[in-house]
């Protein structure tokens, strides 16, 4: 088979995050170079990694433009959003522009990336990683994303398809997976909601997702649902240092 040449070039690590971009960029059939960041190592807070992400998260991706200009994303919803535009010209994962079904991908793409993404994050930071246990901070991001759990299983109850818009699966399914199957790391139970549980594995038996979920490294997020807390918070210890560590270095950046 011909070697298909490629310029996009994926950052990334094995988050929530980092794994929309790939299980889309395989969805797609998209040719990518990756670069796997050691969050541990805080790669990305590297100048090096700075011009591509000024914010210095993953996911950050570069590709070049049909003038030949190169071009760096970041933010991951903007990444999906570059990738279905200029290359889902099938519209495989995405809808033609104008259309109801593009503007309701919209809705739940930014829903996930101002709700269900940093309310997550918020849990996780105070159940799995702050140094000390604030019960307050737990239960406000705790119920939180259970509620927007909740709101997406009833989206999905009125759905025939069996995914967030239409009649297939999008970027909106896509950017909410990774989330999802890591509920429990926040300590939110997806078995509470049957319509998400279904859509879960929906998402799961797709080759691409499935490929994709396992970039740069295997995803093991759905294994914690049969861990105790206890054991969660003792797989916790090794991530809570670097968080840590990250937070006194970026607070004293300018
Ligand atoms: N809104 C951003 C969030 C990116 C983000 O927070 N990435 C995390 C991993 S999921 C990260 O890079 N953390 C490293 C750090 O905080 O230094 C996006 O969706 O791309």
């Amino acid at each position: 088979m011909a070697e298909t040449k490629s310029d996009i070039h994926l950052y990334t690590a094995q988050t929530p995050n980092g794994i929309k971009v790939s299980m889309l960029l395989e969805e797609l059939g998209l040719p990518y170079k990756v670069t796997a960041i050691e969050l541990g190592k805080n790669q990305q807070k590297e100048p090096w990694f700075l011009e591509i992400n000024p914010n210095g998260r993953i996911p950050a991706l570069t590709d070049v433009l049909p003038d030949g200009s190169p071009i760096r994303l970041f933010e991951s919803g903007s990444i999906m959003q570059y990738l279905v535009d200029r290359y889902d010209t099938e519209h495989k994962v995405s809808y033609p522009r104008g259309t109801r079904e593009y503007y309701e991908v919209n809705n739940w793409l930014f829903w996930q990336m101002g709700g269900l993404g940093p309310m997550q994050g918020q849990a996780n930071h105070f159940a799995r990683y702050a140094p000390e246990k604030i019960q307050y901070g737990i239960d406000r991001y705790r119920n939180e994303t259970r509620r927007l759990y909740g709101v997406m299983d009833k989206q999905l109850s009125k759905s025939t398809s069996g995914y967030l818009v239409g009649d297939k699966c999008t970027i909106a399914d896509i950017a909410c997976w990774g989330w999802v199957a890591a509920g429990p790391w926040a300590g939110v139970a997806v078995d509470e909601f049957p319509h998400l549980s279904a859509w879960l594995d929906k998402v799961l038996s797709r080759p691409g997702c499935e490929k994709g979920r396992h970039v740069p490294s295997p995803h093991k997020a759905l294994e914690q649902r049969h861990k105790t807390e206890e054991e969660l918070d003792a797989a916790a210890a090794a991530t809570r240092a670097w968080v840590q560590q990250g937070m006194q270095e970026d607070a004293k950046r300018k």
